[in-house]
């Protein structure tokens, strides 16, 4: 795919012409953006389709990773990266006289996705091809992505983000490799040829369509496939579908992303949705199979690993044993084993309200079949325990109960594998939240610490950075992210240490370029860019950064000349619709902003920023620029964490609690290169064991912590009388605060002096910073990938 800048300017403009009747000086931002999407897709479909030849032909084991999210943001300027075209562009861009950012800009995010799962799923997409193997996505086209976030009046407001509607260049309707899913309707067993086939009666068949786009790897032509599915109403079954409701619910099985579960119709959708891509993506691997591989089914395992992303597609163990029985003649214990064998589950959270459990009635009314597995599944688990664990055992760890069914438990029993995504978190599945499954099934459970896409937020969104390391340690840490340690011999190396400070400082200009530009705020780059970015939700505590900022803000009015360095807090951060606690915290931040920015006594010493419609175009921007990492979970509730990861990766330093990723952070920068704090995992769960933590004592001993959480009903922060009295009450009473806030904050507050101190000192803070860019290599996706495909998905590199 070499491309040279004078070839590259003479396409440009003959495609212009060709696809759109337009010279340059006629074509919109739009309209470029457009043509030149066109020409890398058609510059990688070559490989694209030699790579998927090359699997076919060599019998190659492939990977496809299920998932119900995934978000891989913009994909203009990461595809043009990994072809290794993307300074040709912008340098021919720059002498077409066009502005390639704002080319660039003009590609909607593709968002089906919440957060750290579906970012992590996108960038193992990129890790895969990068690396070579045969990795594919499976997932859902969902018509409008995770919504936009407004603030008006410092509320949330939600958008819908209808990201097709100017068309998606990316992908490709596959209509020949449509499947049909069944929903609905009753279902009973018949004998037939020796074995009980199923018989439906008043079911209605979807026609799932699959929207493919290439996934393309780092410089090495590969080209693999996310293959995410529409839903359609079949041609022959039109006359099935009577009334509009019917119609409707079929177009909105793939309408959006993460319907409210907090309503019976929601969660109807959700198992439909989560039914629906199993199930379409599952026929499209066996009929593949069955074609291209021409081998028993008896033998899948050596050729396909299905990966389920969390409990949501768990339902692919039911179906794929569906499958194999009522359409291919299997029996029981040969499909049992093959599934096993085939299927590995990632576990994202140990929250408990995250952890899904589906109604048994609701799952008989829409996957009658599957429901019917599930049982037959769940008996003979049953029966396996008993005589050799207690009843109670049985209870706890058994798919059915209470007339639910646990979907962690059908992810757990059918497969061969389990893993936790940072070392602590894999630690506490085995002792505390899986620990009756860890009994059953030890050698099953292992960890992956997760990892980032380093070279999107490196070398794509930081150039100034990127440069310096080339420069001094050449590109090779591109590939090789462990190269990134050389760079430790240059920690009092003087030159690099002024340009890091210097490329820190121009990012820094940028971000506050387009702070302004978005909020009108004025922030000097001279300050402290204090980052926090991530969902909004109470265990990450937010509301921790918050009590400081009221805190340094009370400090300031008292004193005017407090010797505070002056510091810009900077939020990004989108709140469940249903989830009133998240908004009230959105409300307060946006009301605390209001007043330390506008209020004369503070000097600019403070400035609070809160950015709208968090998403990964807008981490691409503010990672760069961060001097301060913010990670201040509740220890042991961050499962891993990945903006910590892509932080420090962009010489940010961490305020970290001893939680998920960030104790191994801690463990390859070492202590003087982190600012930890709080509570550790096990004084969590000593505090949950003798039930000691008694918050209002905090609010009552305290007079700093009293003062500041007055702060949130006494008027100090205006226009918050309903939210600032949900938090206020939320953090004094006896059992209140359930993420011990205030507990930690004493601490907090002294890891931040800390940082305070340490910033003053340009020179020793660019040298941590250097330590951390030099540890990141650690966390990239590309050897957390390796580290799946060695031990769960057993595949080999293509060649
Ligand atoms: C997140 C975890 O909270 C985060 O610590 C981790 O880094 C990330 O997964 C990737 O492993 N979990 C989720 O995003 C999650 O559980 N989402 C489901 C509710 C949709």
């Amino acid at each position: 795919m070499s491309l040279t800048k004078s070839q590259f300017k003479q396409n440009f403009k003959r495609r212009l012409k060709d696809d759109l009747a337009l010279d340059i000086d006629e074509a919109s931002y739009f309209d470029m953006y457009k043509v030149l999407a066109g020409m890398v897709k058609s510059a990688y479909n070559q490989n694209w389709h030699h790579t998927w030849r090359s699997y076919d032909q060599q019998h190659k084991k492939q990977l496809y990773y299920f998932s119900i999210e995934f978000l891989p943001g913009r994909m203009l300027q990461s595809n043009l990266f990994n072809m290794g075209w993307l300074e040709i562009v912008k340098d021919g861009m720059k002498e077409l006289g066009v502005d390639f950012e704002k080319v660039v800009e003009q590609e909607n995010d593709m968002a089906l996705g919440n957060g750290g799962l579906g970012r992590l799923a996108s960038s193992f997409m990129d890790a895969l091809a990068s690396d070579g193997y045969a990795g594919n996505g499976n997932g859902i086209r969902y018509k409008y992505g995770l919504f936009k976030q407004k603030f008006i009046d410092g509320y949330q407001v939600e958008l819908p983000n209808n990201w097709l509607n100017e068309g998606n260049v990316w992908e490709e309707r596959r209509e020949t490799h449509s499947v049909l899913v069944r929903f609905g309707g009753q279902v009973y067993l018949q004998p037939k040829n020796g074995q009980l086939k199923p018989v439906y009666e008043g079911s209605q068949l979807v026609k799932a369509v699959p929207y493919d786009t290439g996934m393309v790897g780092y410089e090495n032509g590969v080209v693999n496939t996310l293959r995410l599915w529409d839903a359609e109403i079949p041609e022959d079954e039109e006359s099935k579908y009577r009334t509009i409701d019917d119609l409707r619910r079929v177009e909105d099985l793939t309408s959006v992303l993460y319907p409210d579960d907090s309503t019976e119709d929601g969660r109807r959708m959700r198992i439909r949705q989560e039914y629906f891509f199993v199930s379409a993506g599952l026929q499209s691997i066996l009929n593949h199979y069955l074609e291209k591989y021409d081998q028993p089914l008896t033998k899948l395992d050596q050729y396909v690993a299905v990966h389920i992303n969390d409990t949501h597609p768990s339902m692919a163990i039911a179906e794929l044993m569906r499958l194999l029985m009522d359409e291919h003649g299997l029996g029981w214990e040969d499909a049992w084993q093959v599934t096993v064998n085939v299927m590995s589950y990632t576990n994202h959270t140990i929250m408990a309200e995250a952890m899904e459990r589906w109604d048994i009635n609701m799952m008989q009314q829409e996957v009658p079949r599957i429901l019917q597995i599930i049982q037959e599944i769940d008996r003979r688990f049953v029966l396996s325990l008993e005589g050799k664990y207690d009843q109670n055992f049985i209870n706890r760890t058994r798919i059915i109960a209470n007339n639910q069914v646990h979907m962690a438990h059908l992810a757990i029993i059918g497969s061969h594998s389990i893993n936790g995504v940072a070392k602590l978190h894999t630690e506490l599945l085995k002792k505390e939240v899986l620990h009756d499954f860890y009994r059953l099934y030890p050698e099953r459970f292992n960890n992956k610490t997760n990892g980032v896409t380093l070279r999107r937020w490196m070398a794509i969104d930081n150039p100034r950075l990127a440069a310096i390391l080339d420069q001094e340690i050449g590109s090779d840490w591109r590939k090789n992210p462990l190269e990134l340690e050389k760079l430790l011999k240059y920690r009092s190396n003087n030159k690099v240490l002024d340009q890091l400070i210097a490329a820190k400082q121009a990012n820094k200009r940028d971000l506050a370029k387009f702070i302004k530009q978005q909020t009108g705020i004025e922030v000097s780059s001279k300050a402290i860019f204090d980052v926090q970015i991530k969902r909004l939700h109470a265990y990450k505590r937010q509301l921790l950064n918050l009590l400081r900022i009221v805190k340094l803000y009370q400090d300031l009015k008292a004193n005017p000349n407090a010797d505070i360095y002056p510091r810009v807090f900077i939020f990004g951060a989108k709140a469940a619709p249903s989830y009133q606690y998240a908004k009230a915290v959105i409300k307060c931040i946006n009301e605390v902003a209001n007043l330390v920015n506008n209020d004369p006594d503070i000097h600019d010493k403070l400035k609070v920023v809160f950015l709208e419609n968090y998403n990964v175009s807008l981490a691409d921007r503010i990672i760069p620029a961060a001097d301060v990492s913010e990670q201040i979970s509740l220890a042991s509730k961050e499962a891993s964490g990945t903006s910590n990861m892509k932080l420090m990766a962009n010489g940010a330093l961490t305020v970290a609690t001893m939680d998920g990723a960030n104790i191994e952070i801690h463990d390859y920068v070492g202590d003087d290169n982190i600012f930890t704090f709080g509570l550790s995992s096990q004084e969590v769960y000593r505090y949950y064991a003798d039930n000691s933590y008694h918050a209002s004592e905090y609010y009552e001993n305290d007079p700093v912590i009293h003062r500041v959480v007055d702060a949130f009903v006494d008027g100090t922060i205006p226009n918050i009388s309903m939210e600032g009295r949900e938090i206020f009450e939320s953090l004094v009473q006896y059992n209140g605060d359930q993420f011990f806030v205030l507990r930690d904050f004493e601490s907090y507050l002294k890891a931040q002096d800390k940082v305070d101190q340490a910033y003053r000192n340009p020179k020793h803070w660019a040298q941590m910073s250097l330590i951390n860019t030099a540890n990141a290599g650690h966390f990239s996706s590309d050897l957390t990938i390796d580290r799946y495909v060695d031990d769960v998905w057993k595949l080999t590199p293509n060649k």
